[in-house]
């Protein structure tokens, strides 16, 4: 296992028994378990779950040891089915290649060598019954020694020796695996078209407003990964192909090298809910989607969707459109000045202002097929979600928090409002549902960002309900009616209550 974990961190790091029966398991794991597991051990979830990958193997590989000592053949074979079940688990990724096969057969070749040449070695030390005439000489003596055979204690110390060399293999593996994840290395150059200046925001004067732009390290996380995937920028590329006039794949640097825009855009997960936290803020760099497309020509393609693929084959659907009309949809490269965060897509996602982050923003992407909705459905149209889903107009209160309590006094009511495409005109807040009051606006960054908004109040003793909606530039205002978030995003009107002392 040790050998396999090292080789798959010079091939292929997915591919090591660990994380090839790791991530079956999550695969299997039906999602009530999952859940629980998550609420359980929370971030230390991975590593809970790997540990136990590694403590199962080495009992089942104890038992095979001890079934070896009088039948080494089913000794054996229980270990090659072992080695066999992970190589399964291996092969059976998606996008897994030739490749993957290496770690599992050297680890079932390795394990098997290991164990008969143990089970051998143990062999030949058993005492013999008739040591047969002494020799008188003190050399002879110690050739016979040798020749029965070696100590129970040199077996003892040959396994104590595999255990060390094993364990040596297995840092080493581990350690390349983590140093190939650093990617903090990747320096992206300058954008050819710059976002320009970002203005102040309103979180400097009105405290507990959502900052103008979300830091990456904060910024909200959504997929359906249990296990981050491991990237090697140096053997990735993107792939479009399908309804074109000629497949084109991108390397990284191939990628970096075209002219790169930079644009301030706020994404929205469609499961957030009303006054909820699936919302951020970023500058993002990245290439065109136009720019890539035409590479790959779809002047007379009878497309209607671009099906974006992650490295392991989760599946997002994108209408063509949002490609060629204009607005900024792009393949990120660099969030808030540096590469994408693993967590955010690393090395390359798609961004496009105005629809849900679950048909555009696909993470980790290496591929996008041209092809058409009826022809072929991503992962949540299987699931019923909406197809077209544009971002509803939205606002929140941040500030202050629902069911908190204040003193009586002068307080900010404040908070955040997007109508991505459009842009925000105005935020209007109703106090204990008397009529509407104009909030004061912050800084407009552009139509696909939100605005931060805030309403000095002279607060009251007693039980206040405060309530916000939001005004698009082009007059829609936010809906009141309640949405659930499935099957196209929530709608409906925030209202806390606060208790003011
Ligand atoms: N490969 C992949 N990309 C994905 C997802 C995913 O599960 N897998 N989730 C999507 C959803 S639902 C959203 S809202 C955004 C969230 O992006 P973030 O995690 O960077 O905020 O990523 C999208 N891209
Ligand atoms: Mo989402």
């Amino acid at each position: 296992m040790a050998l396999a974990h090292l080789l798959a961190a010079l091939t292929v790091p997915d591919a090591s028994p660990v994380y090839a029966v790791g991530s079956t398991v999550v695969d299997l794991t039906p999602t009530p378990l999952k859940e629980w597991a998550i609420r359980q051990f929370g971030t230390a979830d991975k590593a809970v779950l790997l540990g136990s990958v590694v403590v199962v193997v080495l009992l089942l590989a104890a038992l095979a040891g001890v079934v070896a000592r009088r039948r080494p053949a089913l000794g054996v074979g229980a270990l090659v089915v072992l080695a066999g079940l992970a190589t399964t688990a291996a092969v059976t990724r998606p996008g897994a290649g030739a490749l993957d096969l290496v770690p599992g057969v050297a680890a079932a070749v390795s394990g098997a060598g290991v164990l008969l040449w143990l089970v051998r070695w143990e062999a030949r030390t058993a005492p013999a019954t008739d040591p047969g005439p002494i020799d008188d000489s003190a050399i002879e003596r110690s050739a016979a020694d040798q020749s029965a055979g070696p100590s129970r204690r040199g077996v003892l110390l040959a396994s104590a020796g595999l255990t060390a060399v094993a364990a040596g293999l297995a840092t080493t593996g581990e350690w390349m695996l983590r140093r190939a994840r650093q990617i903090a290395d990747v320096v992206l150059p300058r954008a050819a078209d710059p976002a320009g200046p970002f203005p102040t925001g309103l979180e400097e004067t009105v405290p507990g407003v959502t900052p103008l732009r979300t830091p990456s390290g904060e910024f909200y996380r959504i997929d359906t990964r249990l296990m981050l995937p491991r990237v090697d920028v140096d053997s990735w590329s993107l792939t479009i192909d399908g309804d074109v006039a000629r497949e084109v794949s991108f390397t990284f640097d191939e990628l970096t090298a075209m002219p790169l825009t930079e644009r301030d855009i706020t994404l929205t997960c469609v499961s957030n809910e009303v006054g909820g936290q699936y919302v951020g803020s970023a500058r993002w760099l990245g290439v065109p989607l136009r720019d890539l497309l035409e590479r790959a020509g779809i002047e007379d393609t009878g497309a209607d969707q671009i099906l974006s693929t992650d490295v392991d084959g989760m599946t997002l659907s994108t209408p063509l459109t949002v490609a060629l009309d204009g607005r900024d949809s792009m393949i990120a490269l660099g969030m808030n000045g540096s590469a994408l965060p693993l967590q955010h897509g690393f090395p390359a996602r798609m961004v496009v202002p105005g629809l849900y982050g679950f048909v555009s923003a696909c993470k980790w992407i290496t591929r996008m097929t041209l092809t058409t909705y009826d022809a072929e459905q991503a992962y949540w149209t299987e699931r019923e979600w909406a197809t077209d889903a544009p971002i509803r107009v939205a606002s929140r209160i941040d500030t202050p928090k629902a069911l908190s309590r204040q003193e009586a006094g002068e307080l900010v009511i404040g908070g955040i409002a997007w109508a991505q495409r459009v842009g925000i005109e105005r935020v209007e807040v109703r106090i204990d549902g008397q009529a509407w009051r104009e909030a004061v606006m912050g800084p407009d960054v552009n139509d696909d960002h939100w605005r931060q908004w805030y309403l000095p109040w002279r607060a009251e003793p007693g039980t206040h309900y405060l309530a916000c909606r939001a005004i698009a530039k082009d007059g829609t205002v936010q809906e009141a009616v309640r949405r659930t978030p499935f099957p196209s995003g929530s709608s409906g009107i925030q209202e806390i209550a606060v208790t003011v002392t």
